[in-house]
C-alpha cells in the first residue's frame, strides 16, 4: 500500500497548492488542515512531554521537526509553522506565556492609553528572529513537497487577549475599551497593525510560501462594529503584502460579515460550516479563493459521515480553480489522525 507522501498527480504539493491559491489550475485538489502541527498527533504529545510549548517554538529544529509531522502522516500539501498566534507579542514589551489547557495569559493586561502608547513596535528579525529561523529552517527540509504556511493572530485577536489578559467566551473587557474609548482602540490597532504586516513581511521574506491571518474571535462583532474598528487595519494589511504571497483571511462565525471580510482583499477565505461551499463562495469577491467549510467535530463521527461531508464540499466547489481544502476550524485534540490521513488521500482521488 502507497504511504501517505507518495506523489500523487503530475505536480508537487507545494506547487499544487500555490496554483490553487493563485486560482490556476491544479491536477488534484490541495489539503491542509489547521492546527495539523499539535493537537492531535501522539509523536507530537511526547515531543510536549519532553519540551515546554514556548520551548518548542523558540527552537527552530523542534519547531520544524512539529511541522513536518503532519505533513509525513497525513500527506497534506501545506505545512503551517509550529508557532503560536501570540508569537508576534514578543518584542512589544507585552510579556505573556502559553499555558497548558489554557492557552495565552498575561499577567499585566493592556487597560490605558499608557498602556497603548508603551507598546514597542520592534523589527520583526530582531525581536521574532526564531520564527523567521525556523521558516528558513522548514523552506530548506520541506523541498517540494508542500507549501510552507506562516501566519499571525490579526490585530483585533490579538487585542481580544491583550486586553483581556486571556482567553474568554465574549471577551467583555476587550470589547468595552473599543466602544468606550474609540481613540485608545484605534491607537492600538495602528501598532498592532504595524507589528503585524513587519511580522508577516520578514516571515514571506524568510520563506513562507503563503501566509494566514487568524482572527480567531471576529465572530464576536456585527457588520457596524467590525466596519468602523476592525475593517480597515485588516485591509491595510493585506494591501502590504499583496504581490509578496497568497494570504488567507481566517474567522469562524461570521456569516453576516462574509462580503466585508472578502472586501479587505485576501487571496482566500477560510469559512466554517454555517453555510453550504458554495453559497459562501458565492458572498465572496470576484476572483476570490475559498477554503475550510468541513465540520472538525464530523471527524469524530467516523469515516463514512467524514467522506460523505466531504465529497459535498467537493461538488459544491465544483472543480473550480481557487479551492482549498480545509476543516473550517481548528482538528479537535481527540480526532482519530487515520481518519485525516483518509481523508487526504480521498480528496487527492488515490
Ligand atoms: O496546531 C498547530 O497546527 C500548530 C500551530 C498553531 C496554530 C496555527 C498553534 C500551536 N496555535 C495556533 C493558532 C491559534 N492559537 C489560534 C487560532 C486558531 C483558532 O482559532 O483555533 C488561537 C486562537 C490560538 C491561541 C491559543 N494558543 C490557544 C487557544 C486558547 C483560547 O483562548 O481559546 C491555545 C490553547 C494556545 C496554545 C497552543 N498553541 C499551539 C498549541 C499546540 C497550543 C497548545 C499548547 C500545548 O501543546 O500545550
Amino acid at each position: 500500500m502507497p504511504s501517505a507522501t507518495d506523489t500523487i498527480g503530475t505536480m508537487t504539493g507545494r506547487a499544487r497548492l500555490l496554483a490553487a491559491a493563485r486560482r490556476e489550475a491544479v491536477d488534484v485538489t490541495p489539503v491542509w488542515y489547521m492546527r495539523q502541527a499539535g493537537r492531535c498527533l501522539p509523536e507530537y504529545r511526547e515531543l510536549r512531554a519532553r519540551c515546554p510549548f514556548m520551548e518548542v517554538a523558540r527552537t527552530p529544529e523542534l519547531a520544524v521537526e512539529a511541522t513536518l509531522m503532519p505533513v509525513e502522516r497525513f500527506g497534506v500539501d501545506g505545512a503551517v509553522l509550529f508557532a503560536d498566534i501570540m508569537l508576534p507579542l514578543d518584542g512589544m514589551g507585552v510579556p505573556f506565556r502559553i499555558e497548558p489547557k489554557v492557552g495565552p495569559v498575561i499577567d499585566s493586561p493592556i487597560r490605558t492609553r499608557a498602556d497603548v502608547e508603551r507598546i514597542v513596535i520592534a523589527d520583526a528579525e530582531e525581536a521574532t528572529g526564531y520564527v523567521m529561523d525556523a521558516l528558513r529552517l522548514l523552506r530548506r527540509e520541506l523541498g517540494d513537497r508542500a507549501a510552507s504556511l506562516g501566519f499571525s493572530g490579526a490585530p483585533f485577536t490579538l487585542a481580544c487577549y491583550l486586553i483581556e489578559g486571556h482567553g474568554s467566551r465574549e471577551y467583555p473587557r476587550a470589547k468595552a475599551l473599543m466602544y468606550g474609548d474609540p481613540e485608545t482602540w484605534h491607537l492600538l490597532m495602528e501598532k498592532l497593525t504595524e507589528v503585524v504586516t513587519r511580522y508577516l513581511t520578514a516571515q514571506i521574506a524568510a520563506g513562507a510560501d503563503a501566509i494566514q491571518l487568524f482572527d480567531s474571535w471576529l465572530g464576536l462583532l456585527g457588520t457596524e462594529a467590525y466596519a468602523e474598528f476592525v475593517q480597515p487595519y485588516t485591509a491595510r494589511i493585506f494591501a502590504s503584502l499583496r504581490g509578496l504571497a497568497p494570504t488567507i483571511h481566517f474567522s469562524t462565525g461570521t456569516v453576516h460579515l462574509l462580503d466585508q471580510i472578502a472586501a479587505t482583499g485576501p487571496d482566500l477565505v477560510s469559512v466554517d460550516w454555517r453555510l453550504p461551499l458554495d453559497e459562501a463562495w458565492s458572498r465572496l469577491a470576484e476572483g476570490q479563493g475559498i477554503q475550510g467549510n468541513l465540520d472538525p467535530t464530523l471527524l469524530m463521527g467516523g469515516w463514512d459521515v467524514t467522506r460523505r461531508a466531504a465529497d459535498d464540499i467537493l461538488r459544491r466547489a465544483g472543480g473550480r480553480a481557487g479551492h482549498l481544502f480545509n476543516l473550517g476550524h481548528g482538528i479537535l485534540p481527540e480526532t482519530d489522525p487515520d481518519v485525516l490521513t483518509e481523508l487526504t488521500r480521498h480528496v487527492h482521488g488515490e
